[in-house]
């Protein structure tokens, strides 16, 4: 019995495990998988879940994920423990766990978390080659750093890389779009020899004002286009949009609007993937933007609107209520709802939205706060990086 007609031509899935939430990176890592807790009780309370089809994913296998990553790397995360990692430092420097700052800890359950998220990017895209849905969401997924045989920034499996060549078994053309506020680099570099996968990226990039250290990972400047080398198909076949601290509301939706719609355009993408990490929002533990929430969602809804199968997941985002928040709202956005401001008061956790400094009950709070980060991104630099990103476009050849 749904609570909620579905009027609508298309069908929304929801891919989610909620075995993901009980892992643990340990307690000062600022990557907090209890954030899709808040996403899902945000959900529920709106009654989102009867708008949509729900599935509970079952994990991965070792096979499945082995279509990308090395075995080696795999069977290695298969079998580390916070109990025996001690007696094995060689092999954890060898897959990048560790070191002085340790993004990728070994933590109780680490190979649980990591096929529980990609068995639901993995299933998510499989509901679209069957047609059964038209947007499939998988928020604890979109771990884009990840390499073929190494962990970096808090990324130990690429679910995104997973899904996108299993959409590849149907689709020419596959577009991923990334907007947490850090480069995507593994994916970029999982296609850098095909044409067949279109890899575009809006992250800050730079020296960071913080740390005087470049923004992690430190790539993904407008020179990057993909490989140089003429006889590689992979040229030209990547976009990255390197962007300075502090940007509002109407310069990102300006510009991803532009950008996004010339490479729809161009490439014709006929399934698309967008990475939707939360890091890029106001008020972000890691991040440096000034985004609100409903501009991230202008991302979501732009892409939504191109019309094509969509599979749409999470990523970064290091304030949990806010994370909550926005992938709320883009699920609504999904299904076409829209959200009453006041958050319904038989949320459990409630408190973790409430009070002044956690937003005060509301599902929009204003998330700017130009003190922390100044804008540097001037109108000059953008139009800049637009020329740019035109000309690149040139390569392609369509
Ligand atoms: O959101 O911050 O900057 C997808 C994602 O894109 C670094 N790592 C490494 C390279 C040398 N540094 C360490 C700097 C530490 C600064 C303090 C932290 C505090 C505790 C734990 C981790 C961090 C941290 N680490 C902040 N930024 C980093 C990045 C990795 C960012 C990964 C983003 C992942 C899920
Ligand atoms: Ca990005
Ligand atoms: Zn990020």
């Amino acid at each position: 019995e749904y609570g909620l007609e579905r009027p609508r031509g298309y069908t929304v899935s929801f891919h989610y495990n909620p075995h993901v939430e009980y892992h643990h990176f340990g307690s000062s890592h600022p990557m907090k998988p209890w954030r899709l807790t808040l996403t899902k009780q945000l959900v529920l309370a709106y009654g989102l879940e009867y708008t949509m089809d729900l599935y509970t994913p079952r994990p991965a296998s070792f096979d499945e994920m082995a279509l990308f990553h090395d075995r080696d790397y795999l069977s290695f995360l298969q079998q580390i423990t916070p109990q025996n990692m001690h007696r094995q430092e060689d092999i954890l420097e060898r897959y990048s766990f560790g070191g002085e700052s340790n993004d990728c800890p070994v933590f109780e359950g680490l190979w649980n978390y990591v096929s529980l998220y990609s068995g639901a990017s993995m299933h998510a895209a499989q509901n679209l080659l069957n047609h059964q849905s038209d947007i499939a969401i998988n928020w604890s997924g979109g771990l884009h750093h990840a390499k073929k045989g190494a962990a970096s920034g808090f990324c130990y499996v690429n679910d995104i890389v997973l899904a996108i060549q299993h959409l590849l078994t149907q689709h020419q053309r596959v577009l991923y779009i990334d907007i947490d506020v850090h480069h995507g680099d593994g994916v970029e570099a999982a296609f850098e020899s095909t044409d067949r996968v279109f890899t575009l990226s809006y992250h800050k990039f730079g020296q960071d004002r913080f740390t005087s250290w470049p923004f992690f990972p430190g790539t993904g400047d407008i020179t990057d286009t993909g490989p140089s080398d003429p006889t590689n198909r992979g040229k030209a076949h990547a976009l990255n949009i390197p962007l300075e601290d502090g940007i509002d509301d109407d310069q990102y939706k300006w510009l991803f609007k532009t950008v996004t719609g010339a490479v729809v355009d161009k490439y014709q993408p006929t399934a698309i993937v967008l990475q939707s990490g939360a890091d890029s929002l106001g008020g972000d533990r890691l991040g440096r933007f000034n985004l609100n929430i409903k501009a991230h969602g202008f991302c979501v809804e732009t892409v939504k609107n191109y019309g094509r199968p969509l599979l749409l997941i999470g990523g970064g985002g290091y304030t949990p209520r806010n994370v909550a928040r926005t992938w709320c709202h883009e699920t609504a956005v999904c299904v076409g709802a829209s959200l009453h401001n006041d958050l319904p008061t038989h949320i459990p956790y409630i408190m973790a939205f409430q009070g002044e400094e956690n937003g005060g009950g509301i599902l929009y709070p204003e998330l700017h706060n130009t003190k922390r980060h100044e804008n540097n991104n001037t109108t000059q630099k953008l139009n800049k990086i637009v020329e740019r990103a035109m000309e690149s476009l040139r390569y392609l050849e369509g």
